[in-house]
């Protein structure tokens, strides 16, 4: 199998436990990272690793989320790697996405600012283009040192809190237009099961809207 590996803590373990598993168990699988950090991690496991752009499709993405809605809509890039995620996520063939119980949300928004991808370029005027949108807030995204947080792309991350979004997708579309902007972290259609950890037991979600009517 071809696997993407997401970005941020729980991806993490699941890389860890994909580690474990290659060399415990033998099992043989290609991987194509969403991240330095995650192709770093996979690296240092032995795991076999592909650009994106070496592979045809992937069979199976394996990532986290900061919210999930009812309709498996999700807000992600809190780690900063949303871009290479949704590129990675959009070339597979089944998407699961691993969240804990809190991250279920009625509306995306409701928890987690909207992170958003843009060029380092006239970042101030794309940031008023966002504001222009609605939000009760934007930032640029800083590191611990008080410099400006880098995307693996040499990209910048704007984050905008939005009042709980009753239409991410009409969003995605009004934010993906403005120019500047590469991505945004709302991930629409991109969620084909949903694996909940509780303390001591995985829930898994099918996404039966996510099922085109022949499949
Ligand atoms: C990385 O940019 C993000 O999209 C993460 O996948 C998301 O923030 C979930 O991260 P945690 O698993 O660390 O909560």
């Amino acid at each position: 199998m071809t696997v993407g590996l997401g970005s941020g803590s729980t991806a993490t373990l699941i890389v860890r436990a994909l580690g474990d598993r290659a060399a415990d168990e033998g099992l043989r699988f290609i991987a194509v990272a969403t991240s330095v950090a995650t192709a770093g991690l996979a690296h240092g496991l032995r795991i076999t690793l592909r650009e994106l752009d070496d592979v045809e499709f992937l069979d199976l993405n394996l990532d986290g989320a900061d919210e999930v809605d009812p309709q498996f809509r999700l807000t992600k890039g809190r780690g900063g790697a949303l871009l290479r995620e949704k590129l990675v996520a959009s070339a597979a063939r089944r998407r699961a996405t691993v969240i804990t119980p809190e991250k279920r949300v009625a509306r995306l928004g409701e928890s987690s600012p909207i992170p958003v991808e843009v060029s380092p370029i006239g970042l101030h005027h794309t940031e008023r283009r966002l504001r222009e949108l609605g939000p009760t807030k934007t930032a640029l995204r800083l590191r611990a040192d008080g410099t400006p947080f880098t995307t693996d792309g040499g990209n910048r991350i704007i984050d905008c809190w939005f009042p709980p979004v009753d239409d991410p997708a009409r969003l995605d579309g009004l934010l993906g237009k403005i120019v500047g902007v590469f991505e945004t972290g709302l991930f629409i259609g991109l969620c084909d099961v949903l694996i909940v950890g509780h303390e001591a037991r995985a829930e898994i979600i099918e996404n039966d809207t996510n099922r085109s009517p022949s499949s």
